[in-house]
């Protein structure tokens, strides 16, 4: 079941998930949700890692969202809890202690979008489209879709592509920052691979209390952003690391950070 989705430990301390499923366009069927769960429960607690990768395989598709073969067959409970366990895999990756990013190598529609919007960063293949095209199918979108995209890209551009279900091509979606880099599909790895390069070079707790400053305080009001950002800095004042960071600018030379 779990090979569906498929973890691999790469060189510079990434993790690559693939979901591989490419004769369905590498669509969310129960089997696939149910690998991305446990794929992000093991790598909450992996330290070895400093970035987290998610791709489709093949070349058509980063994920063309819920199965809707499955979705024919199902009750309307069961279409709930399916709705539910969409939601419950994208919170689960979007809430994994350090840097994410969606390399998407082809479409990214409905789920597959809704997956790609909780990491932290996209980069897109040229020819990738993008869409969260549930009004198209009687439905919305329901695993975070509506509430990240606006708070990514606006509420403006959130409406163009929810309320019209429209589908846009890579370089539309980097115009309107919905992806943060866009290259030729033979670039894509190594575009992932150049943000492990520059992670080289940060401390694995500031990233992540980062992130977590960024992502809980996004919400609030900024005072209690403030708060947020507040203790999370406190946590990294007593790390070893920001000691080596000091060292080191004095020694004048790169920082070697333990992640402690
Ligand atoms: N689910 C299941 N199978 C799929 C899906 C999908 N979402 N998308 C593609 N496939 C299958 C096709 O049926 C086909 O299989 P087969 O060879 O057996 O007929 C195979 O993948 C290849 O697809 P195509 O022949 O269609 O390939 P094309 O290159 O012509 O087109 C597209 C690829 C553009 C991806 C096209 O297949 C498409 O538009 N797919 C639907 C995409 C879509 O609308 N996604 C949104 C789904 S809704 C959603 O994700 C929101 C969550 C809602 C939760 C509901 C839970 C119950």
């Amino acid at each position: 079941m779990a090979d569906l989705v498929r973890v691999e430990r790469r060189e510079k301390g990434v993790a690559w998930v693939t979901i591989d499923r490419a004769e369905a366009m590498n669509a969310l069927s129960g089997a696939v949700l149910e690998g991305l769960c446990v794929a992000a429960q093991s790598l909450r607690t992996d330290r070895s890692s400093c970035l987290v990768v998610l791709t489709g395989a093949g070349e058509k598709a980063f994920c063309a969202g819920a199965d809707l073969k499955e979705r024919r067959e199902m009750t309307e409970e069961q279409a709930r809890a399916r709705v539910d366990l969409i939601g419950h895999a994208c919170s689960l990756w979007s809430r994994l202690p350090r840097p994410t990013v969606a390399a998407i190598n082809g479409v990214a529609l409905g789920g597959g979008l809704e997956l790609a919007l909780a990491c932290d960063f996209r980069i897109a293949a040229r020819q990738a489209q993008l869409g969260l095209t549930e009004v198209r199918l009687g439905i919305i979108p329901g695993a975070g879709g509506t509430q990240r995209l606006s708070r990514l890209v606006g509420v403006a551009r959130a409406k163009e592509l929810v309320l019209l279900g429209r589908r846009i091509d890579a370089t539309r979606a980097h115009e309107i920052g919905l992806v943060n880099e866009v290259v030729a599909p033979e670039e894509l790895e190594a575009a992932a691979m150049r943000l492990a390069d520059e992670l080289a070079g940060c401390a694995p707790i500031s990233v992540a209390k980062a992130k977590e400053a960024i992502d809980r305080g996004i919400d609030v009001i900024i005072d209690e952003g403030l708060r947020i950002e507040r203790a999370c800095y406190d946590v990294t004042l007593t790390t070893e690391d920001r000691n080596e960071g000091l060292r080191a600018f004095a020694e004048k030379r790169p920082p070697r950070f333990q992640g402690k």
